[in-house]
């Protein structure tokens, strides 16, 4: 009577243990104790035997049953660790492999458009010197965007900038306007956080404005630094360093120009050196404006809540797209929103092609 289960228990535990995956585990699990299995038909016999025969059987076979049961448990737990070892081992990669080649850019893969390309180097290039990126709403009311700058209510710029209008004019009455500049966004910084305050501020900005030269949506970077002396030299170090960096060239030309914004106090225009006749930028004598500046004005600091007697700074602004045409020798404005799968394979970039913030260095 022992022995008979004695062996049972060495042929089902020499089974398991040649077992080589969980499948054939498995299958050892069934014929042990399935339904039809060994085990499970010796405890179907039991029932037939005398009482006294049966206790003492019963004992036997239960214990059995229950050393399969562990046998069965450990060899899953092996099988299974080896099935991960083989998996972890088939599907190992090196994380640290450059990317494989791409194939060709281009729209229909997925592109960087030239404009957010030049926003993406914009925030590169400032956040570098220690700015960081203020965004704000592009409906605005008419104090954010004209009063607070300094712009009073009948200074021409309300018509140079051609503003859009969302409700029609009522008498003496204020209405909501397309940011005509991204300058709210500054005042709205200003307002809210206490200096010092080095930011800037990409965005779009809208005019209605619609030729060659002029898209009624557009978009502008502008920055503000304010500290307790902050001074031109900042301002002029800051947009050198910039401008050579952005168009990649060390000793580009850079010229101060006397000029006049209501907001800043003195303003400058600042060109740079290009050549009219060939459009190279960096030599060939002649002067090509590419942005605006200033120290801000006290009483657009006192406007925004910061104590002109206390605090200054410097502000500038320029046009994205402008920058972008420049640097990259684009002639025509329209196409920009166009959405031309012709002009977006020529211009537009890989998002995997790196730039370098070193390149004017
Ligand atoms: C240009 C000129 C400029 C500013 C923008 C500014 C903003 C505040 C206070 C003072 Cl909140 N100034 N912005 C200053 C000078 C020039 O932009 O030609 N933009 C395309």
């Amino acid at each position: 009577m022992v022995d008979d289960l004695d062996m049972l228990r060495a042929s089902i535990e020499a089974a398991i243990a040649e077992a080589a995956d969980l499948r054939a585990l498995d299958a050892v699990r069934v014929s042990a104790l399935g339904k039809s299995g060994e085990v499970t038909g010796l405890l179907k016999t039991l029932g037939a035997l005398p009482p006294e025969e049966r206790r003492a059987r019963g004992a036997q076979v239960n214990a059995l049953k229950l050393e399969v049961e562990r046998a069965l448990d450990s060899r899953r737990t092996t099988l299974e660790a080896f099935a991960l070892d083989a998996k972890l081992a088939a599907e190992r990669m090196d994380v640290t492999l450059p990317p494989r080649p791409h194939p060709p850019t281009g729209p229909e893969s997925g592109s960087i458009h030239p404009i957010s390309r030049t926003m993406e180097e914009l925030i590169a290039l400032f956040g570098a010197m220690g700015f960081r990126v203020a965004e704000g709403p592009d409906i605005e009311g008419d104090w954010h965007n004209f009063s607070a700058l300094n712009i009073p209510d009948h200074h021409p710029a309300r018509q140079d900038h051609d503003t859009f209008y969302l409700t029609p004019p009522e008498p003496g009455g204020r209405r909501p306007v397309l940011r005509t500049h991204t300058s709210p966004v500054q005042i709205r910084t200003m307002l809210e956080e206490e200096p010092p305050i080095r930011v800037i501020v990409p965005g779009r900005t809208w005019r209605a404005d619609h030729d060659a030269t002029h898209s009624p949506m557009f978009h502008q970077v502008e920055g503000l630094v304010i500290g307790r002396d902050i001074h031109m030299g900042h301002l002029k170090g800051t947009l050198v360093d910039f401008l050579r960096a952005f168009f990649g060239i060390a000793d580009l030309p850079v010229r101060f120009r006397s000029s006049y914004f209501p907001f800043t106090e003195p303003s400058m225009e600042v060109d740079i050196g290009w050549s009219r006749r060939t459009g190279e930028l960096g030599q060939g004598g002649d002067w090509l404006e590419i942005l605006g500046s200033g120290m801000v004005h006290p009483k657009v600091l006192a406007n925004a809540g910061i104590d002109p007697k206390v605090w200054q700074g410097f502000a500038f602004g320029m046009g994205i797209e402008r920058i972008t045409m420049l640097k990259h020798g684009i002639p025509d404005l329209r196409p920009f929103y166009e959405a031309d799968l012709r002009w977006l394979r020529h211009y537009a970039t890989s998002p995997l092609s790196p730039f370098t913030l070193h390149d004017a260095a």
